[in-house]
């Protein structure tokens, strides 16, 4: 097996055994319900299963640390799913890093696993580091470790030399604190996995509705008439989300899924929590499919705006533009300059489902449109999100009930921790709030992003950098040039759960920081001995609740990330005048932040309620819109088609049944008939016609980018695929080293990582 560096093997385990059946037609289910209690089987005994289930998403539970969708107000004793399953069976695994591992595994071998392997390994359960010119972790204490890092943070030149990146499993409270030492070092190099995720739909909100965020509830989705699921694959990503879309069709909704991929999901659902689901044949969930070309969405949305202006019947909610909008006038005048052929034939979409989408849209009132990473992670993510929500403006459908803009987020605080500040481009308000909370002069200089982060740590502008969990290696684009940035750094500290590509691919200095997780009873040191602390997150509709541990730790040397953060920050910034020790009651944390960040005034007693409570929505509340002008702004977008030389392909990477992001289950794509391997590349028989090549042939991914850097992705076996012609799909994060970092969406900096240009090479040998 050839070991490419930066990205394990070109190989996993099972890529041998690779087998492809048909693709399903609906998800969930029994055979969902077996692959949930296989993974759990795998990993963790009986009893602590049931128990741990059965904490699971209750209102004194935890909440499901895999995604971000939110919880019924009426939870079943069961309120979970698969992928749900599969995260907490990963989390609370009977399986344990220790020291012998590392002493048996040097860091040069670990470079050479693939990511299903690292994290099969188990839990990590104390804190170890690499020192300078060492092949190996050694155990350190948490004391050592901490003075280590702050006699290091402390000796930067500048403190826009550390980096303090964030995932989004982070509650409030450690995300917070977390934000709080960066700024009170002076810096705002704030990167989050959000500016490889939402962060054009961030912008895109921002600017049209005056807030980043969605403008629904679960009962407005339940109420619509008409549901758009655009770019996303709930019945993967975001299973419970087939619940609410299930409860909806009940209710006379109509669904349409635009997707260049039939994904089973939207096919559809048998709902394993009612008998019919189970048995039955389930519910068949979209009434209308569009296989879009990849990155074509803003020409679709376009020709819908046009013939939105263009209807002579009325079609536009004239009383709410006229009142709530600005910018009609150029957005017409825009739209009449475009030519629709041009624009159909890009989205490559026959006219007929074109007309069938426009007549649905033109009849309903109560339009909800759902979106993630199929239209955000494109260069015109922005300004596609801009016209979906002309759209919706147009018509009318926001703030009222049943209708409104739903970007469905990933990770499962990934929006709170933005709402906590973890930011690099903070507001002054935010920033003035924190200054007079803590008696502090925050940077008012804009820090890294993502992937500024990661040209600074390349050309050796970073000495420190923080990982307050996630994968960073692996998650971000571009990964043998990001490995080597890594690499360059003085100190890397990661804070997680289990072990990584990060840890392998590590700086000069390395230390690894183990974390509770979020099922883990969080007993804390140095408070009232049996007080068990609680956290908050924030769902994707922001909704704001406590989430309290049940099982045993892992270990027991294990620490909670904010035990972690003012650890760290005791040693760092000692001086800053803030009680780092105090912290460790995180009531004294909520208080904090019930004063410094709008929306959580009471926070404390307002999460003794189960289900917590809703954050104020301007759009939501009183069709009231916080933008420069105090209306919402329809946006003129102008299209570019991507360009795709002639015999090559636009490659979108996508996530399989059995992953989490960086972290793999295992190795099969049910849904989408893959068995027993990752390296699989779908596309079209048309397109496989024309390379002459066959289904099974194994070749190389090879990008293509202006700086004539060669990047290439070996070994991945094609599949056919009912593909749009001229695009294909592979799994990440195997496919990361594809993705060039300076190609980003203008606007939001997000990598490209559902649009890059490759060839086909058969590989050799
Ligand atoms: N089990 C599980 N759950 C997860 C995750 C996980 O890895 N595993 N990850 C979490 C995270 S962080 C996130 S952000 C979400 C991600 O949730 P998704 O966004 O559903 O994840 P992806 O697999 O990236 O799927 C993108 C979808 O967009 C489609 N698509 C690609 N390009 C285009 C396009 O140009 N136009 C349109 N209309 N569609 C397109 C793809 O075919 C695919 O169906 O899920 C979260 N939940
Ligand atoms: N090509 C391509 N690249 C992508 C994407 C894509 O669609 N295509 N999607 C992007 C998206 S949407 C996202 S959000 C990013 C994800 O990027 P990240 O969030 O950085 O990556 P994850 O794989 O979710 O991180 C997994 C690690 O988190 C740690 N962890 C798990 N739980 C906890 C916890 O409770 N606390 C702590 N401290 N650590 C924990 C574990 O050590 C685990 O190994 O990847 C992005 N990268
Ligand atoms: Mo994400």
């Amino acid at each position: 097996m050839a070991a490419s560096k930066a990205t394990g093997p070109d190989a996993d385990p099972g890529d041998a055994e690779l087998s492809v059946s048909a693709q399903k037609r609906s998800a969930a289910g029994v055979p969902a319900l077996i692959a949930s209690m296989r993974q759990v089987h795998g990993q963790l005994g009986a009893k602590k299963a049931v128990r741990t289930l059965l904490h699971l998403n209750q209102p004194d539970g935890f909440d499901c640390p895999g995604c971000a969708w939110p919880d019924p107000h009426h939870t079943s004793p069961f309120e979970f799913c698969e992928n749900g399953v599969k995260a907490i069976a990963e989390e609370a695994t009977d399986r344990r890093i220790d020291v012998s591992f590392f002493a048996r595994h040097s860091i040069g071998e670990l470079v050479t696993m693939s990511d299903y392997w690292l994290g099969q390994q188990g839990r990590l359960t104390e804190p170890m580091i690499r020192r300078a010119g060492d092949d190996h972790y050694r155990p350190i204490s948490w004391d050592d470790a901490f003075t280590a890092i702050g006699t290091e943070l402390r000796s930067l030149s500048s403190p826009n030399r550390a980096v303090f990146y964030t995932s989004g499993r982070t509650s409030n409270e450690a995300a917070f604190v977390y934000q709080l030492l960066a700024r009170a070092l002076g810096t705002n190099n704030l990167p989050d996995c959000s500016n490889m995720c939402h962060e054009s739909s961030g912008i895109a909100l921002g600017n049209a509705i005056g807030i980043g965020k969605g403008t629904v509830s679960l009962d407005d989705v339940h109420a619509a008439e008409l549901i758009l699921v655009i770019g996303q694959n709930p019945g993967t990503n975001h299973p419970r989300m087939l619940t609410a879309l299930e409860e909806a069709k009940r209710r006379g909704a109509s669904i349409v899924s635009i997707n260049p991929l039939h994904e089973a999901g939207l096919i559809g659902f048998r709902n394993p929590q009612r008998p019919r689901g189970v048995v039955g044949r389930g519910t068949p969930l979209a009434d209308l499919h569009l296989p879009i070309r990849v990155g074509a969405d803003l020409a679709l949305f376009q020709i819908i705006n046009r013939r939105l202006v263009d209807d002579p019947s009325g079609a536009i909610d004239d009383a709410f533009v006229a009142a709530s909008c600005d910018g009609v006038d150029e957005l017409t005048e825009h739209l009449c300059s475009l030519d629709v052929d041009d624009l159909l034939a890009a989205t490559g979409l026959d006219a007929a489902v074109v007309d069938e989408l426009y007549a649905r849209i033109r009849r309903a009132d109560r339009i909800v449109a759902c979106w993630a990473m199929g239209l955000t992670q494109h260069k015109q993510a922005v300004a596609t999100i801009q016209e979906l929500a002309n759209t919706l403006l147009l018509r009318g459908a926001i703030g009222k009930p049943g209708a409104g803009l739903c970007p469905v987020r990933g990770h499962s605080n990934v929006q709170g921790d933005r709402t906590m500040g973890i930011y690099e481009k903070p507001t002054e308000e935010f920033l003035d709030a924190l200054d007079r909370e803590f008696a502090l002069v925050s940077p008012r200089a804009h820090g890294f992003d993502t992937v500024d982060a990661i040209a600074a740590m390349a050309t050796g502008d970073v000495d420190v950098f923080v990982g307050m969990g996630g994968n960073f290696v692996a998650a971000a684009p571009d990964t043998d040039v990001t490995a080597a940035a890594m690499e360059r750094c003085r100190l890397t500290v990661q804070v997680s759960t289990k072990l990584n590509r990060s840890h392998a691919r590590c700086g000069e200095t390395a230390i690894i920081l183990p974390c509770l997780g979020r099922t883990e009873i969080d007993a804390g040191r140095g408070i009232a001995a049996g007080t068990e602390r609680r956290v908050t997150v924030e769902d994707s509709m922001s909704a704001v609740h406590a989430t309290r541990g049940r099982n045993q730790p892992a270990s027991p040397m294990l620490r909670s990330e904010v035990d972690i953060v003012c650890g760290i920050a005791a040693h760092a910034a000692p001086d800053a005048g803030i009680d780092w020790a105090g912290f460790a009651d995180y009531r004294t944390i909520r208080a904090h932040i019930a004063s410094v960040v709008p929306g959580f005034e009471d926070f404390e007693r307002r999460i003794d309620v189960p289900g917590g409570f809703v954050l104020p929505n301007p759009p939501r509340d009183s069709r009231t819109f916080v933008t420069t002008t105090g209306t919402a702004r329809l946006t003129v977008n102008r299209f570019e088609a991507i360009e795709v030389p002639a015999g090559r392909l636009l490659l979108q990477t996508i996530r399989s049944h059995d992953q989490y992001n960086t972290t793999i289950y295992g190795l099969d794509d049910r849904y989408r008939g893959i068995h027993q391997g990752r390296r699989v590349l779908l596309i079209a028989q048309a397109d496989l016609d024309d390379h002459g090549l066959r289904d099974g042939d194994v070749v190389d991914l090879v990008g293509e980018w202006h700086d004539d850097v060669e990047r290439r992705a070996p070994r991945f076996r094609l599949v056919t695929y009912d593909v749009p012609r001229g695009t294909c799909a592979a799994y990440f994060p195997e496919t990361n080293v594809l993705v060039p970092l300076d190609s980003v969406a203008d606007g939001s900096a997000t990598p490209t990582s559902k649009s890059i240009v490759i060839r086909l090479e058969r590989s050799r040998g």
